[in-house]
Formats: structure tokens, sequence, C-alpha cells
């Protein structure tokens, strides 16, 4: 039974965001190096070859941030907490200027009325535990177990619901398999220790937290339909979903990874990785669940890769899958993701029979390349993004649909607040309902950000 989670008879709201893809600072008040600042700097890694290292500057401009959360009417504000600015050296000492930053923001945050939602990982290892190993050693889940505890004994008595990790699936498979995501690693197979990793610590992490009082700990995942095309090889499909789905899904409800995810992953089976009482740990130990979606899965047609040519990415994400084309259908997103918002309503319906947990939407939202700015008189300069508008009413429509068929849905909160570093497509892709001047940081609501507040405003 969760305390503090969203629990009125109406779909609470809020707007999210990351602390690498917002805060800058890399270097100010004690923050260490973390992996996302050492693979930026790699060429190539980034589409413009740009870095975290300015971003949105939220570190120093949060109170416009939690000012425009304010104004919109969101209930919640969904942020990160950076492991690299609390605990530089990643087991170490703890920066206290670095947690002060998060005293500011969530004090702030509750002055304004807006209840603070924290996770403790959206990627930013701090690059010295990636230089002793990173996801691939047990080590980084315990360390990460010890940092939770710091930043819960600091801000759990004002920051209630708490989620583990972000996509995790990222942080694994982009991140160790495919390379495109830090630390850029292409480990094949061994990806699978990561995933491993990170569950054990999130569940080593929420047994202290909960021991602690905490009784709102939960784990965001990207979770996708998977939606195999007439011509794909059923094997192939199956591992997919095992990889993007099951792998979590599975340690978290059943306290297994299934024989169908053993085939592809099978260094999964390994007893020097997953350890006696390992899948105990983490069978049961999340009180809710983000789901993040954007898009569906399509596996297709199988693609053997011609000798000497590397994989596609997206298939070096799935290692021990035979290769297949995704296909997307239209429409598409500016970063090529089709709209597909029916996908959010089955699978909040899937995940909710599958984990009886309470859930939230804890990202949705879309990249539009809209960099028009125009003067409304009487309302300043707006940003016109109708079709960024549209995605998020379908997709808000759907997680009622999803509701109203019994899917315990709490909250939706849209990803983003602020256009800002989106990762390996640097400053490339605009997924905010506020637009950021890359010249000067400054914040302008796009016309999404004006119809969510309406609609919130009543
Ligand atoms: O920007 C990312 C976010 O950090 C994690 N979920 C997907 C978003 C869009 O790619």
């Amino acid at each position: 039974m969760t305390l503090h989670l969203p629990a009125g008879p109406a779909l609470s709201f809020g707007a999210a965001s990351a602390s690498y893809q917002i805060e800058g600072a890399i270097a100010e008040d004690g923050r260490g190096p973390s992996i996302w600042d050492t693979f930026t700097q790699v060429p190539g890694a980034t589409k413009d070859g740009k870095d975290g290292s300015l971003a949105c500057d939220s570190y120093h401009r949060y109170r416009e941030d939690v000012d425009l959360v304010a104004e919109l009417g969101a209930d919640l504000y969904r942020f990160s907490v950076a492991w690299p600015r609390v605990i530089p050296t990643g087991d170490g000492a703890v920066e206290p200027r670095g947690l002060a930053y998060y005293d500011r923001l969530v004090d702030a945050l509750l002055e304004r009325g807006v209840t603070p939602t924290g996770t403790f990982y959206h990627w930013d290892l701090p690059q010295i535990l990636e230089d002793r190993g990173g996801w691939l050693v047990r080590d980084t889940a315990y360390a990460f177990a010890d940092y939770a505890m710091v930043v819960h004994e600091h801000l759990g008595d004002r920051v209630k619901v708490w989620a583990t990790h972000n996509e995790p699936w990222c942080a694994a498979y982009l991140g160790y398999a495919a390379g495109i995501h830090a630390p850029g690693r292409r480990e094949g197979g061994d990806a699978h220790r990561a995933a491993h990793h990170l569950l054990l610590g999130h569940g080593l992490a929420a047994e202290r937290l909960h021991a602690a009082g905490c009784q709102d700990v939960g784990i965001v995942l990207n979770l996708a339909p998977v939606w195999p095309e007439a011509e794909v090889d059923p094997a192939a499909a199956d591992g997919i979903d095992a990889i993007r789905n099951r792998v979590w899904l599975g340690p978290l409800v059943d306290g297994a990874y299934d024989a169908g995810l053993l085939r592809v992953a099978p260094v999964l089976a390994e007893a020097d990785l997953v350890r006696p009482g390992d899948l105990d740990l983490i069978r049961g130990s999340a009180d809710w669940m983000g789901v993040n979606y954007y898009t569906p899965v399509r596996p297709g047609p199988a693609q053997p890769t011609p000798a000497g040519e590397t994989r596609h990415p997206e298939t070096d994400a799935y290692p021990g899958v035979e290769p297949v084309t995704f296909v997307v259908r239209e429409p598409r997103t500016d970063i090529g993701w089709e709209v597909d918002a029916y996908g959010l309503e089955e699978l909040l319906l899937d995940t909710h029979k599958r984990t009886g947990l309470p859930l939230m939407v804890t990202e949705n939202g879309a990249a539009y390349d809209d960099a028009l700015v125009v003067e409304v008189p009487g309302v300043g300069r707006i940003v016109q993004d109708e079709d960024r508008r549209s995605y998020l009413e379908t997709h808000i429509a759907a997680t009622e649909r999803a509701r109203e068929a019994g899917a315990d849905v709490r909250g939706y909160i849209v990803w983003t607040l602020l256009d800002n570093f989106e990762w390996a497509e640097g400053y490339t892709k605009y997924f905010g309902i506020v637009h950021v001047d890359p010249q000067n940081q400054q914040r302008t609501p796009k016309a999404s950000y004006r119809w969510l507040q309406e609609r919130l405003r009543g």
C-alpha cells in the first residue's frame, strides 16, 4: 500500500525532467564527472557534437522552471538527482553543496504547491564507477543503494514518492550493447549483466528505503507494446519482447527470468551473476510502476548484416536476437517514432494486469521541429506546436480510456517541460512544452503548454 502516490478520483498531471538534460553546471559545487560528460566528448557521440555542460542552465534557473510548472497548474514535477553531484566519487564522501541544490529545488516546488517526485538514476553514473566496471559489475548495485539512501535521508522528509531507475533498458542495452548512449560500450550479451545489476540495485535500494519508512518506491520502465509484423520470425519477436519488457517484469513480479528470455540471454542463468537471494529481493520490491511510452515496437522481416557492415544500432540493443527490421508506420514525430496512442492504452492495461501495481505514466511526449516563434498580442511570444498538442491530447485520452477500463493509473507526466539535451541527438530534437533559446536559455511557453494549462486550470 503506497501512502503518497496520487490517489484522487481524477488523473494527476505533471511535467518531467532529468538532471543531465537540463542542469548544466557540470563542474560546479564539487560535482564529479559522469559517464555522459565523458561520452559526449567522443567525436560523433552526439549528432551536433554538443554536451550537457550548459543544457538549460537549470542549476541556476530552477526558480524559473518551478514557476513554469506551477503556472501550468501541474500537481507534480518529476526530477532526477545527479549521483555525481551528491557523491562525486561514486561511493565516497557526500558533497553537501550538491544536496543543497536539490533542497532549493524541492523547497521552491513545495512553496508553489507542486509535489516533487524524485528519480535516483536517470543515467548519470559517476565516471569513476564506470572506470571500475560500471553496471557490468555487482559493486555498482551496492554503491547505488548507498547513494539512494543518502538522498532519501536528506530529501525524504519532503519528497515522498521515489523511483529508483529511469528506463534501465536504455542504461543497459543502449549503453552497453548498442553503444549509442554512455558509456558507449558494445559488449553484446554481457549487457544483460548490466540489466541484472540495475535490477539488483533497485532491489537493494528498495529494501533499505522501505526499512527507512519510504512506502512509495517505484521503478520507471520504458516498456513497449511489441506488435510483430506478419513476416517476422516469431522467435525474434519473442526475443525483442523478452529484452524490452520481460527482463524487468519477470524479476519484479515473479522473481524469475523466463525461459524465452534465457534463450536469448543465457548469461542470466549464470550462478555467479544471479546469486542466491537476488531474485527474491527484486520480487515485489516496487510499490508502484512508472510507464514511459512514446511508440510501439514492430519487429519486421529478418535483416542479415552484410559482411563488414555494423548492425543497425536498434538491432544491437537486443543482443542474442536474430537481427530484424523495425517497421515504423506513419505518422511519425521528428525523431522518427510512430505516433500511436492506442499503444499507450494497451500498454497500461497489460501492465496493470501483469503487475497489479498502481501505475503512473511517468513520461509521454513528442519531438517536433517547432522553431516557429510568433508574437501574439496580449499573450507575448509563443511557439506554435499543434502537432505536439494533438499528440498530448490523444495520449491523455488513451490514458483516461485505460483508467475507465480498470487500469489503476494515478498520474500522467508529460515529457518534457523544457527543450533540452536529447542524449545522442544533442540539441537537435525538441520534446519541450517550453521552448528554450539555445543562445540565452530564455524560456518561452509553446502553444501546447498553453493548451495544457487551460485544461488543468479548467
Ligand atoms: O529524453 C528522453 C528521456 O531522458 C528518457 N525517455 C525518453 C526521452 C525522449 O527520448
